[in-house]
């Protein structure tokens, strides 16, 4: 019998790695998507099959987490062996601006799922995987945050989260529900949405390169992250629910390092070494030296990072490194993927993607870049 499994966030970027990890496994893949008024299935188009032919295995349907008649039906109809909510407002900046909102989608909405299961009476057949964060541990009570280190949430995001990580753990403890979560640290890929840290650095310094911005506005570039490649991490989502019981699992590489090193990793794949100078919101990165022909844009001397305190948050979580000791000995999971490897991928298509701009801009087909964010 060909499994069945329900994404929710299906057209994020975890999302479209566990449709493509999963159809390659021979699943049925059903992704819920929003309505929007622009396409928004960019990441999941090369694996879209028309649905006129019978054997289409990857299906989407408009949904809302917001919507719990909606939920319902798309479950009932589907009747999922395994469901990965993965649909958040994920942006814990976004979420000191829209604190309700994020509530409502990245707390309610799991109950949502997790009481429409329960209602349909499918408690005993469909498994519940949670996207859970290391944002839960916040203002850090332990180093490296392990399954039992205490939570401390920093944001209204983080908040919201930390309601869908018990309520999973209690429809798991009050109706014998396989629902578990994973505790997962940053993860980041070419797919990573372009306002997230990694990806603002990677893609605003090819675009530097390449003349079409002239300098990145960063905040708080001492924070410390412990950052793994999202497809090492979604191979973990699906392994969490294969087990005989279930039970939540931190998922990280145990390695962390700050933004600043982000930034001078990207810098050198484009051939640029940087030069830090100043301090707090005087701070600036400064073109030292070029090698190579990547960055034709630029010349020594040139000032290609500045602090913006518009992008300090609130409460910052100014330090998180995970210990994936648990999953390495119940699971045989080991991250695959360093972080300067994914780094240096991540560059690699967001300088193919600013060279294909420059090339049309040259042609005089003048594309806007969006610089928000
Ligand atoms: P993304 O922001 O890339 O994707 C979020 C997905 O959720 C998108 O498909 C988005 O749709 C969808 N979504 C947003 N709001 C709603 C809503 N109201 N109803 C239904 N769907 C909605 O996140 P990631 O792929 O990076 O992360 C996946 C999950 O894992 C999220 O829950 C995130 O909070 C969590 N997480 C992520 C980590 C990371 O480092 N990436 C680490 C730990 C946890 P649309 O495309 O239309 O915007
Ligand atoms: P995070 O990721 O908040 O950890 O949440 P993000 O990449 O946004 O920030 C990481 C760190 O970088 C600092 N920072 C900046 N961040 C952004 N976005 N933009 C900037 O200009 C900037 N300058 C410095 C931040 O202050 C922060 O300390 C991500 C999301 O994917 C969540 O959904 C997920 O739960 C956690 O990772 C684990």
């Amino acid at each position: 019998m060909t499994k069945k499994a329900l994404i929710t966030g299906v057209t994020g970027q975890d999302g479209s790695y566990l449709a493509e990890f999963l159809l390659e496994k021979g699943y049925e893949v059903h992704g819920i998507k929003r309505r929007a008024s622009l396409f928004n299935t960019q990441r999941v188009d090369h694996i879209y099959e028309d649905p006129h032919q019978n054997k289409a295995r990857f299906k989407l349907h408009y949904g809302d987490l917001s919507d719990s008649s909606n939920l319902t039906r798309i479950l009932s109809e589907v009747q999922p062996d395994e469901v990965y909510n993965l649909g958040a407002q994920s942006h814990v900046a976004v979420s000191f601006e829209a604190p309700e909102y994020t509530a409502d989608v990245d707390a309610m909405g799991a109950l949502r799922l997790l009481e429409a299961i329960r209602f349909l009476k499918m408690e005993k057949k469909t498994r519940f995987y949670q996207a859970s964060t290391s944002e839960l541990y916040g203002l850090v009570q332990e180093i490296p945050q392990t399954e039992t280190t205490p939570f401390h949430p920093r944001s209204p995001y983080a908040v919201a989260k930390m309601y869908a990580y018990w309520i999973t753990v209690n429809y798991r403890e009050s109706y014998g529900m396989y629902a578990c979560n994973g505790i997962l640290f940053n993860h980041e890929s070419p797919r990573r949405g372009e306002t997230f840290v990694t990806r603002k650095i990677t893609r605003g310094l090819a675009n530097i390169a390449m003349g079409l911005e002239k300098c990145l506005y960063m905040g708080n570039i001492d924070s410390l992250r412990d950052w793994g490649h999202a497809k090492d991490y979604v191979r973990m989502q699906w392994m969490m629910l294969q087990q005989d019981t279930a039970e939540d699992f931190v998922i990280a590489t145990g390695v962390q390092y700050s933004v600043r090193e982000f930034i001078t990793w990207s810098a050198a794949e484009l051939g640029i070494t940087l030069e830090f100078t100043g301090t707090g919101v005087d701070e600036v990165a400064t073109v030292a030296a070029i090698k190579g022909d990547k960055a034709p844009a630029l010349k020594v001397g040139d000032v290609v990072m500045r602090i913006d305190p518009r992008y300090f948050r609130p409460a910052e979580v100014e330090t998180l490194l995970g210990n994936p000791a648990k999953a390495k000995e119940k699971l045989g999971w080991t991250p695959e993927i360093t972080a300067q490897e994914m780094c240096a991928e991540m560059v690699a298509e967001d300088l193919k993607s600013a060279r294909r701009t420059a090339l049309l801009n040259a042609h005089g087909l003048s594309v806007p870049v969006s610089l928000e964010g």
